[in-house]
């Protein structure tokens, strides 16, 4: 059998006021190709299929057109998982009109355990495949609240509570497997501890409060691949190439500009057989992060503009100038041409008014933790009650996000 695994699309995603739809209709047409090239029997997406809990109608239309596409390729099976930023009851809404086309769904946890672990036959009946498709584990699932728990206990319980979670969805793979020996994945979609995170713009949102990640030990049971999602980066783990993040197919904001994006493809060529390996996704449109003084931004933007490529810049210049000046000198330079600056931002004059609201400032440019943490600052709240605040103030935000909205 050979599988496919893909994770965080994030349809419908926004970068500086700008859509992307055209990017994801090229990724999706040339993964369908893909799929039908390399002979795919499995395809897996280890969540964040959307960009949020109500994808525009647009959005939806990309993923039922691509899913319309992939039904038809002879064979073929689907698991969709759901992510962190994912709405469970949209992606299970159609669950059983997906399943006659061969597409499984896993939106949120299952109300019985075994209906998260989905045997696979090949379309000949000859090959078998176990797939234990874990979505993302929200704090509700896996954990009992008590009064009076420090912040400490919680996060013992969400270790605890995913890697017990694993250890059931592994027992019932087993016992379904018996005597045989049919290979056993798992998906998942968290952020493992010891996986340096770097260039990506969304890191507040891997952690639940000061949570640095699960250890990998408690999760890895005996599978034979981990699909995993979450990062926006492809990573393997340390020591196991068998536990990945495929990482997110286009580069999701400007910390991801130059990452090599990349699907995997695992292999059971026959019994106690596997291979791995990694296909580059190409890149649809090029984003680039500039930064310097003004002449070596300027000279920088002059040869993008030459090399006639279609790409999204985000300056920082490092000279002084004022906010107005420096918006019009830069838009001139590449006007007619396929370079189109989505940002651009004042080092020095950030730099100068760091901690003040400024001209020239949008509250467009903060998060909202950002905002959080000025406002700690008006107050003058330092030290542990700051940290603390914090974490509550994260895990108020994680809640906020995951609030299913439609769900009735
Ligand atoms: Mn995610």
């Amino acid at each position: 059998m050979k599988i496919l695994h893909t994770s965080d699309w994030h349809l419908g995603t926004v970068l500086h006021g700008r859509r992307r739809y055209d990017e994801y209709e090229q990724f999706l047409d040339w993964l369908a190709g893909c799929i039908r090239d390399t002979q795919i029997d499995v395809l897996l997406i280890s969540g964040d299929i959307f960009d949020n809990t109500a994808p525009s109608n647009r959005a939806q239309e990309l993923y039922y057109h691509f899913l319309n596409q992939v039904a038809e390729i002879q064979g073929l099976q689907v698991i969709i998982t759901g992510g962190n930023h994912d709405s469970p009851s949209l992606l299970d809404a159609p669950k059983p009109l997906l399943r006659q086309l061969r597409i499984h769904v896993i939106g949120a946890v299952t109300p019985e355990i075994s209906e998260e672990v989905i045997l696979l036959r090949s379309a000949n009946e000859s090959e078998c495949l176990i797939v234990c498709a874990v979505p993302y584990l929200r704090d509700r699932d896996i954990r009992t609240v008590e009064p009076g728990e420090s912040i400490e206990d919680k996060m013992v319980k969400i270790q605890e509570g995913i890697s017990e979670h694993y250890r059931q969805v592994w027992a019932v793979a087993q016992s379904l497997r018996g005597d045989s020996a049919i290979p056993i994945i798992a998906m998942g979609h968290l952020f493992l501890s010891g996986c340096p995170v770097h260039g990506d713009e969304r890191v507040r949102e891997l952690y639940i409060g000061n949570l640095r990640g699960i250890d990998p030990g408690g999760i890895l049971c005996g599978f034979d691949y981990l699909a995993l999602g979450h990062l926006h980066e492809h990573r393997k783990i340390e020591g196991n190439p068998w536990c990945r993040y495929s990482g997110a197919p286009i580069p999701l904001g400007f910390g991801e500009a130059g990452q090599e994006k990349k699907v995997i493809v695992i292999d059971f060529p026959k019994k106690g057989e596997r291979s791995i390996r990694e296909i580059p996704v190409p890149c649809f449109r090029k984003l680039q992060k500039i930064q310097g003084d003004i002449s070596s931004t300027e000279q920088t933007l002059r040869e993008l503009c030459e090399g006639g490529e279609r790409v999204w810049v985000e300056v920082v210049v490092e000279s002084e100038f004022t906010a107005a000046s420096l918006q019009a000198r830069l838009h001139d330079l590449v006007r007619n041409s396929p370079v189109e600056i989505l940002k651009i931002e004042n080092a020095a004059l950030t730099n100068a008014v760091l901690r003040a609201m400024v001209e020239g400032e949008h509250l467009a440019d903060l998060d909202e933790t950002d905002v959080f943490s000025r406002c700690l600052d008006e107050h003058r709240i330092t030290g542990e009650d700051r940290d603390h605040l914090l974490t509550l103030f994260q895990e108020i935000l994680v809640a906020v996000r995951e609030e299913d909205r439609y769900d009735e």
